[in-house]
């Protein structure tokens, strides 16, 4: 007989972050995921995460609310159901549950991983195979300080950890962000390339000047510089200037990006498991982007080693990141919640071997940064 999935556990975990991490919406000094312990009837236990950023500052969906919607909506819908039809699993959330997309990835990934776990096979076998397992890594800086951004920089680099750089902006005026995203790649030079993450935080005529100024600096691609829901704004940005756009907040899934390729957006997209509910909608977009020739990018909202690994295993089933990928979530974290920290090195990250997510919790981590109450 099949095995079901027979309870749903979910823990909110608040770790600091080593430094405060700025975007144009909020400041972090801590992250907290969602961690989802989802046990089958054959005593196998599937991980998850769902993870979002300065509560509900970057999205509709906060730590709270994804773990109170798991427990009373999703969890019911998923209890008592046969473990291994995942996409039945996923249509029947979908159904019966509208948006909580990061909620419903946690789910996912862990139906993911207890399959990958009861076949002896890793989530990127599942999913198809890896065709690459060392995946490239960038490095956020976000310090809010340029000299203490530049000196980061540097670390990195010598360390072999990250070989390029993406700068969140926008929460100063435009020529503040220009002059000190200008500093940062003139130190840099040739050694590395730098990228802006504007967070929507510009109107049209702002990303217009802003951009041009960028351009000129020899930033190489603009992220999400203005409000989500101007696709013909973005596209307009797109005709205008030779540095490309990377549609992030645009674009959670296949749908999405099928009406940006529509209007004609010719820049690159953002995949992220949380914004497209889970690995099988990000893949879903991935497919549609490549289609239509559009550059693919693996990205994160900041989640711990959990949701990493999760978003790994699908982006190492890709023949192609045409511009890397920022699963460093982890290491803007003090501490894990997990027995072996994923490695980092040459510039990027090394898929976990499997079964599953090839991830283990430290039970005396997990209990000590758990929420309490
Ligand atoms: C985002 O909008 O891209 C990714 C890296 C980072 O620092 O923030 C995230 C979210
Ligand atoms: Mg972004």
């Amino acid at each position: 007989m099949s095995a079901v999935v027979e309870s749903i556990e979910t823990l909110l975990v608040d770790l600091p972050t080593i430094r405060p991490h700025k975007l144009s919406m909020t400041t972090m000094a801590c992250q907290t995921m969602v961690i989802v312990r989802m046990r089958h009837s054959d005593g196998l236990e599937g991980l998850g995460e769902g993870t979002t950023i300065g509560g509900l500052a970057y999205g509709p969906e906060s730590p709270e609310s994804i773990k109170c919607n798991i427990d009373t909506y999703l969890a019911p819908l998923l209890i008592g159901q046969p473990s291994n039809s995942i996409n039945a699993l996923r249509a029947r959330m979908n159904r019966h549950v509208r948006g909580n997309a990061i909620a419903k990835s946690a789910l996912e990934t862990a139906l993911l991983d207890a399959q990958g776990k009861r076949l002896g096979l890793s989530v990127a076998e599942l999913l198809g195979g890896a065709r690459q397992t060392h995946l490239p890594v960038l490095w956020t800086l976000a310090s809010g300080d340029t000299a203490r951004d530049i000196d980061e920089a540097f670390q990195r680099l010598d360390e072999r950890r990250h070989g390029d750089f993406k700068l969140k902006i926008g929460a100063r005026p435009v020529d503040e962000d220009v002059a000190h995203v200008a500093a940062i790649k003139a130190a840099l030079g040739d050694r590395a390339s730098v990228r802006v993450d504007v967070n929507q935080a510009w109107d049209e005529g702002t990303a217009v000047r802003g951009i041009a100024a960028l351009q000129d600096a020899g930033i190489a691609l603009i992220e999400q510089p203005i409000d989500a829901r101007n696709h013909a704004g973005l596209v307009r940005l797109a005709e205008r200037f030779r540095v490309p756009m990377l549609a992030d907040e645009a674009v959670a899934d296949a749908r999405d990006g099928y009406e940006l390729a529509a209007r004609g957006f010719s820049g690159a997209v953002a995949l992220k498991i949380a914004k497209a509910g889970g690995p099988l909608g990000a893949l879903e977009l991935a497919g549609l982007a490549r289609t239509v020739g559009m550059g693919l990018y693996g990205g994160t909202l900041l989640e711990g080693t959990v949701g990493t690994a999760a978003a790994l295993h699908a982006w190492a089933t890709l023949p192609e990141l045409a511009w890397g990928s920022e699963m460093f979530g982890p290491l803007l974290l003090t501490d894990d919640i997990v027995a072996e920290p994923l490695d980092y090195r040459d510039f990027g990250v090394a898929l976990p071997a499997g079964p599953g997510l090839g991830i283990t919790l430290d039970e005396d981590k997990l209990a000590h940064y758990s929420r309490k109450h």
